[in-house]
């Protein structure tokens, strides 16, 4: 039902080409074989010249790789268009959902105009490369890449050098703030175009509900995981105050961004050191293992594929061997971002990644490989349904294999000599809210920004001021030294220049959560869902691949369903799993401010 709704409301804004309305079921079948033909046929070569222009940075590359997504977006904005006229036929309901699909297909859109369409596209094309070969020069005239910045902000504990990389990888992004501004009014008029109020509405429209009942349900996660947050946010803040001093964190305010071991200080995994709990050791440092025994990035990749094999998933195919790029190419610029890739959407997999070996590139591994096979599970869906129930989905797949990565596992894969004790436990979560209850705002506000940027509420004399007061808001955290409108804080993050919407890392971080809880039940694990593995579990694996198969080809309710027997996004899971840790931060906080 909901379905027929949304295609009749964006029949009633979208102007009308002057073509007789179509009237059988037939000819919308006929359209719809023609439409899954011909984009499948150019999201195959859009992608395979994305590839080339994300694997080798130059001039030509960037224009081959715009032209390719300008004539993709270009026929699907056309065929978005023209599906309108069977808007008002009673449709079987799988032709109906395409139809609907059909009309959300796009990120950005593209005006019709010849002359902007190729602009928005080589403006994102030019953006990407800018992030992608962008380099910090320090006074010294030595340049520093991202992977190395991102080294520092992992191991440093010396807040003049941290600040230094901090604000020298920021140094990239001011001259993208044209650009960016440019391009957000271009892909507004597309969207605009396609019966969109802008951009950010028509983001917000994939979600088998109507936009602003998504907002409402984002901000209803957002309220049930918040206390965690805040509780993690106290017991870090004091425990920096006492590392790096009372003038440098204040007991009661926003902690400042350089001093949480990432550059955008989105997980705070890396500074464990600095806040773990006494007497709790994990036991173990994954880095250090993997460096000790010589671990090198295949042997990392074939211990993920082995994870997905356990569960009765058939090996990535020899080509997913011979043309992904696994580690950084030395003679030449790549975009290093890490991206699972389905080039022909059937079996032609790749992983995109500069693979170091550290513990953080092992989980990532898992995350990238959970979309390689998503995407092949659900290859034999007809085009349009070949895609994730909602985006959210497809981020949540391979981090739920990683929250499998138990101490139990690693004996069991022979990483660890013995599983830790159960004193341990206490570290172990400490470490995993690092990576993920760290990371919920900062899954929330990155759209956050950029809804109210393509609305027109932030506008452009203000990204900076607007960025750093959601950064506040969200994540109670502070730049280490006034910014201003000089600068584009969000052109430093990936996915602002790459244009790839962030809410889903947020549905993600909530979702996995829900899953694992489901799995592990499937499982059998019937203990603290912090110590359930799946690893090796078929059942387990049936039910994981049948949630996968579906692809898109039914609404995202359905999917979650068929996986955990629940509706609704439910942020009770992972309040489970880190209830134990919960009590103990809130005990540690007694008598401290909470919040800032
Ligand atoms: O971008 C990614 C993946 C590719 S889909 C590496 N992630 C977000 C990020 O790095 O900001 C994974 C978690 C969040
Ligand atoms: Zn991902």
């Amino acid at each position: 039902m909901r379905q027929r709704l949304t295609a009749v409301t964006l029949a009633a804004l979208v102007a009308l080409p002057a073509v007789a309305p179509a009237q059988t079921v037939a000819e919308a079948q006929a359209f719809m074989d023609r439409a899954e033909k011909q984009l499948l046929e150019l999201n195959v070569e859009g992608a395979r010249a994305d590839w080339v222009r994300s694997t080798y940075i130059i001039y030509d590359t960037e224009i081959l790789g715009a032209l390719g997504n300008e004539r993709l977006i270009a026929a699907t904005a056309k065929l978005a268009t023209e599906s309108t006229r069977f808007d008002k036929l009673p449709l079987p309901p799988e032709l109906a959902r395409k139809m609907k699909l059909l009309k959300l297909q796009l990120t950005l859109a593209t005006p019709s105009a010849k002359a902007e369409s190729a602009e928005a596209t080589q403006i994102a094309a030019k953006m990407e490369g800018m992030y992608g070969t962008g380099k910090y020069c320090q006074a010294g005239g030595k340049c520093l890449d991202l992977d190395q910045i991102t080294n520092i902000m992992r191991t440093s504990r010396n807040p003049a050098e941290l600040l230094d990389v901090w604000n020298g990888w920021r140094t990239i992004s001011p001259p993208m703030r044209p650009l960016y501004r440019r391009f957000v009014a271009l892909s507004n008029k597309g969207a605009r175009e396609l019966g969109f109020a802008d951009t950010g509405a028509m983001w917000r429209s994939k979600y088998d509900m109507p936009p602003d009942e998504f907002s409402r349900e984002l901000d209803r996660l957002w309220q049930q995981v918040r206390p965690l947050y805040l509780s993690l946010h106290a017991y870090v803040r004091s425990r920096l105050r006492e590392k790096y001093g009372a003038g440098a964190v204040p007991a009661n305010g926003p902690i400042p961004a350089h001093l949480l071991g990432n550059p955008w200080a989105q997980t705070w995994d890396n500074i464990y050191d600095l806040v773990a709990p006494p007497h709790a050791d994990p036991g173990y440092d994954l880095t250090k293992i993997l460096i000790d025994r010589k671990t090198d990035y295949l042997a990392m990749v074939r211990y993920g594929e082995r994870f997905f094999g356990s569960l009765g998933f058939a090996p990535l195919p020899p080509t997913f061997w011979e043309r992904s790029m696994l580690v950084k190419p030395r003679d030449r610029e790549v975009v290093c971002h890490a991206s699972a890739w389905d080039v022909d959407t059937k079996d032609d997999l790749r992983l995109k990644m500069c693979i170091e070996v550290n513990a953080e590139d092992f989980i990532t591994i898992h995350h990238e490989l959970g979309h390689n096979f998503y995407q092949r599970a659900y290859n034999k869906q007809p085009f349009l349904f070949r895609d994730s129930a909602n985006d959210g989905f497809h981020e949540a797949i391979g981090d739920t294999i990683a929250l499998s990565i138990t101490p139990e596992y690693l004996v069991k894969i022979g990483l660890l000599a013995h599983p830790s004790p159960e004193s341990a436990d206490l570290g172990l979560l400490m470490k995993r809210a690092l990576e993920k209850v760290a990371f919920l705002p900062f899954g929330l506000l990155i759209d956050q920004w950029r809804w109210k940027v393509f609305s027109g509420e932030i506008q452009p004399e203000e990204y900076n001021k607007a960025w750093w007061a959601l950064r506040l808001k969200y994540q109670g955290i502070a730049p280490p030294e006034a910014r201003t409108e000089a600068e584009f804080d969000p052109g430093a993050k990936y996915h602002v220049p790459a244009n790839v919407p962030y809410t889903r890392y947020f549905l993600a971080d909530i979702l996995q959560f829900q899953f694992h809880r489901a799995l592990s039940r499937t499982a059998g694990c019937t203990g603290p869902l912090y110590r359930c593995s799946i690893y090796a579990n078929q059942e387990a694996g049936k039910r994981l691949n049948n949630m996968l198969e579906m692809g898109a080809s039914k609404p995202w309710p359905d999917a979650l369903y068929a996986l955990t027997g629940e509706r609704q996004m439910d942020a009770t899971a992972i309040l489970d799993y880190f209830a134990p840790l919960k009590t103990w931060l809130d005990e540690q906080n007694k008598g401290k401010p909470v919040g800032w």
